[in-house]
């Protein structure tokens, strides 16, 4: 009766490869939570796809140097230690989306601002806040995996605005405390 033992044999084998694959998976849960508390439903859920986003898409990458960036608004930073970048520096002027992802390691956002004539990128004085002012912003991206405004990109998530862009120059920055002189900001051209 060994050909008719043997499919039972393997049926048990795969039963105990399941179990074990189970507790493995339960186990590295478990060890998320409990090192990143607070994170938790972030970790836990799949990274939702942004929605198609109407008029010429920006996408926009966020980021900082990772462990080196623990001491977030202490003004421990120095500049060029983050970066805000963006995939095309010039975009025709009309309907334009912004889609921010934060690859770094604390939580950023991404803010429009018109940029004067006379002012170069980069350039804008920050407040006793260690922020720039946001006079005039014509939007910002700063809701975790959604549109619009929130309370910041927490890493790995993404947000992402569309607005109505005439012809000038922008600067898109991260305006959370000290990120700005940082480094986080770029130009964009509306033509
Ligand atoms: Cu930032």
């Amino acid at each position: 009766m060994t050909a008719a033992r043997r499919p039972l044999l393997i049926g048990a084998l795969a039963a105990a490869v399941t179990a074990l694959v189970a507790s493995a998976a339960v186990a590295v849960d478990a060890g998320n939570a409990g090192a990143v508390p607070g994170s938790i439903g972030f970790l836990s859920g799949s990274s939702p796809t942004a929605p198609s986003l109407p008029g010429t898409v920006v996408n926009v990458s966020l980021a900082d140097m990772g462990g080196a960036m623990m001491g977030q608004g202490s003004g421990m930073m120095s500049g060029g230690s983050m970066r805000l970048s963006a995939d095309r520096a010039t975009v025709p002027h009309g309907t334009v989306s912004f889609l921010a992802t934060n690859g770094g390691s604390i939580n950023h956002e991404m803010v429009i601002l018109p940029l004067p004539a006379a002012q170069s990128v980069g350039a804008r004085p920050t407040g006793a806040d260690a922020k720039a002012d946001e006079a005039g912003s014509l939007g910002e991206a700063s809701n975790s995996n959604g549109k619009g405004v929130g309370q910041g990109v927490v890493p790995g998530a993404s947000s992402w605005i569309t607005v109505t862009l005439a012809p000038g120059q922008y600067e898109l920055v991260c305006n959370l405390p000290n990120h700005y002189t940082a480094g986080m900001y770029t130009q964009l051209t509306v033509t």
